[in-house]
């Protein structure tokens, strides 16, 4: 049948003038910020292949998400729909899978579809010929996968893992039907455990605080209830990998203790000797310093950063491997490939970890795309896009019908022509949690602006000038002078709401 299908589809290409349609690889981290890739400026890391995708292709450098967390975020993806209408406002809520969503679509046009890696929508992937997943949050070390439904244990870390899996899938394809697949790393998600030949890397380094690491939190009363601080909410254990049962714990995090403790339980002789070695140097620095409160929480942040970036050195050297396959097997010039992430994460701005607010390090999200013979080797666009574009363009690029309920804008058009001038002017926001004291809200951000409705009790507003103010450190909402410009900025809330089919 799919074999029919795939001759229909090829026959319309064909008497439509069109080339066949483009192979499509997308592949996803969870929670790789924007700071942590050197293509867009990071002081912190060098991320030589992900480089040359950029290089090779275009960078989004104002892509941002709807709705800043995990489960949300692929459930936009897949639909191309804000969260109200997909049915996945939060990271509890199960996906139905029976609703249309951009793998189903290609499939249906004769691409062979493939899901490999993490899924975190609770419901099983439907519109992929194969599919290979991580149960929930799924392990760094030696995973359990649901591999179309059987489980599965694979010996190793996950992120070489999930690229063995996608390079084995695309060896094992027959026919030359074109292809969707889908590269979902579990990695760099909290605690961070990063492959053990990368656990003495960043050893020696000492990487500098973000300007906003210092934030009183003045002007932004609720930032306070937050329990996503550096200093105060990382766990010596889960996090920071010290070894301390006497150490406080927070009630948010027993569950994490006992799931790490499950993790290294699992470890080989071989790697638990590893991991003993590459933590060395680590336990023996906290256990031998007497810290004063701001050279404890430096030393945290240090430590975060250490493993964060672990995790990332592991995911370059991955997307290294499947461009040089492409190059390997003659498919690099006929397949597009994005690169993106499920959201971004503060990297110690505002003295935060994790992601959640509207605030800019959150909010933003690394889009690279390149789509040999279309995009334009090493272009930037500005224009302001979202993870809801990302269905109805692979749409578009593979001659398929985009679906009219979705809310995306197809971004075929700044391929051609970066700076579009008839491309949206504000994106709209919606956070949809209450956990971790991180309250909801919603707002708009335009080229130069961002005004947030935070529903605190009582109610709060932030206004940023992101010109001025890129770190969002000044709160202007109730200085006087701004009344226009919030006026104009709510008007765009209620015209995004009425567009977006927000309900009151
Ligand atoms: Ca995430």
């Amino acid at each position: 049948m799919k074999h029919i299908l795939y001759v229909i589809t090829a026959i319309a290409m064909f008497s439509s003038g069109c080339k066949e349609p483009p192979n499509i690889i997308f592949i996803m981290s969870d929670d790789h910020a924007t700071q942590a890739l050197s293509c867009y400026g990071s002081r912190l890391i060098e991320t030589p292949n992900l480089d040359q995708l950029a290089t090779d292709g275009m960078l989004f450098n104002k892509a941002f998400v709807t709705n800043s967390i995990c489960a949300p975020s692929r459930a936009v993806i897949l639909t191309g729909k804000h969260s109200h209408l997909n049915g996945v406002p939060n990271n509890h809520a199960r996906f139905d899978s029976s609703q249309v969503t951009f793998p189903k679509i290609l499939q249906k046009n004769g691409y062979r579809t493939a899901m490999i890696g993490k899924w975190h929508l609770k419901s099983q992937p439907t519109g992929f010929d194969y599919w290979n997943v991580l149960p929930g949050q799924g392990d760094y070390y030696n995973p359990r996968f649901i591999n179309n439904g059987y489980d599965t244990t694979y010996h190793g870390y996950v992120t070489d893992i999930i690229t063995d899996l996608s390079l084995d899938w695309l060896s094992s394809r027959k026919g030359k039907e074109p292809f969707l697949l889908m590269v979902h790393n579990k990695a760099p998600h909290r605690n961070w455990m990063p492959d053990f030949k990368h656990l003495n890397d960043f050893d020696d380094v000492e990487f500098p605080q973000p300007a906003s690491f210092q934030d009183d939190y003045s002007g932004r009363e609720h930032l306070h209830q937050q329990k996503l601080t550096v200093a105060s909410h990382m766990d010596m254990v889960y996090d920071l990998k010290i070894p301390c049962d006497t150490c406080p714990v927070e009630d948010v995090n027993r569950w994490a203790r006992g799931e790490y403790n499950r993790q290294l339980m699992a470890l080989d002789t071989e790697q638990v000797r590893s991991w003993n070695k590459g933590y060395e140097q680590e336990i023996l620095h906290y256990a031998s310093s007497s810290f004063n409160e701001d050279e404890l929480e430096n030393w945290k942040y240090q430590r975060y950063l250490q493993d964060y970036l672990r995790c990332i050195l592991s995911i370059d050297e991955n997307v290294g491997r499947i461009l040089e396959y492409l190059v390997q097997h003659g498919l690099s010039e006929n397949t597009i490939i994005v690169y993106t992430s499920d959201q971004g994460f503060f990297l110690g701005e505002h003295g935060l970890f994790d992601k959640r607010y509207m605030y800019e390090e959150s909010l933003r999200t690394p889009l690279i795309i390149k789509y040999p013979g279309k995009t334009k080797p090493g272009q930037v666009s500005n224009a302001l896009v979202q993870n809801l574009d990302i269905a109805p363009t692979l749409l578009e690029v593979a001659g398929a019908d985009i679906p009219d309920d979705m809310q995306g804008q197809s971004l075929r058009s700044l391929f051609e022509s970066p700076a579009s001038g008839e491309w949206r002017e504000a994106i709209y926001y919606q956070f949809f949690e209450s956990g971790w004291g991180v309250p909801q809200h919603y707002g708009v951000r335009t080229k130069s602006h961002k005004l947030i409705h935070f529903l605190t009790e009582p109610d709060t507003w932030e206004l940023y000038n992101l010109e001025d103010d890129p770190h969002e450190m000044v709160n202007l909402y109730v200085d006087p002078g701004n009344e226009a410009v919030i006026m104009d900025l709510k008007s765009k809330i209620k015209e995004l709401q009425n567009y977006y089919q927000v309900p009151d």
